[in-house]
């Protein structure tokens, strides 16, 4: 029987709700697809505030490079980690209910100068973006990170060239 040594996560995903998985999977999905280690975890700004804190002030210690934080409603969690950490933070703007998720990206989006959550789009496509992000990050001191961004870019492009329209359904 052979025992396989657990990869140490190098990005921390977390959220504020079981329920923002769906949205913030897109992340993981991205971190999979590159071979990036990551580990995945809700930890509510409101409901877990010291366990909130324990994550980003153990963020370094634990060799965390990144952390993607998404949220929805009145969403401090990004905000709070990037207040307890020097780690790069990068915010997912999760819909909400009434709000469409305005309020998750004014509340991510609008930090007061010196302490910066690098904000990006609502929903899926942000969290996508976020994951992304990150690895153009590491991918500067990482050639094959560096590689497998040229060569994704590249498969979009290719992609791109081959849309007609109207769209073959
Ligand atoms: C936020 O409140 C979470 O990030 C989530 O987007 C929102 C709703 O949470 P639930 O009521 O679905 O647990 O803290």
């Amino acid at each position: 029987m052979s025992v396989q040594t657990p990869v140490a996560p190098v990005v921390g995903i977390v959220m504020g709700s079981s329920s923002d998985w769906e949205v913030m999977s897109q992340a993981v999905a991205i971190l999979d697809e590159f071979g990036v280690s990551h580990e995945c975890r809700v930890v509510s700004a409101h409901r877990m505030p010291i366990d909130m804190v324990d994550y980003g002030a153990q963020a370094p210690a634990r060799g965390l490079k990144a952390i993607i934080a998404g949220a929805g409603g009145a969403a401090h969690l990004p905000g709070m980690l990037a207040a307890l950490t020097h780690l790069p933070v990068f915010g997912v703007p999760v819909p909400s209910r009434y709000l469409r998720g305005e309020d998750s990206l004014l509340s991510i989006v609008q930090m007061p100068k010196g302490v910066p959550v690098a904000t990006f789009a609502i929903g899926e496509a942000g969290a996508a973006n976020a994951a992304l992000h990150v690895i153009a990050n590491l991918a500067v001191n990482d050639a094959v990170l560096t590689e497998k961004l040229i060569a994704y870019r590249a498969r979009q492009t290719e992609a791109a060239r081959a849309m007609r329209v109207p769209p073959v359904t």
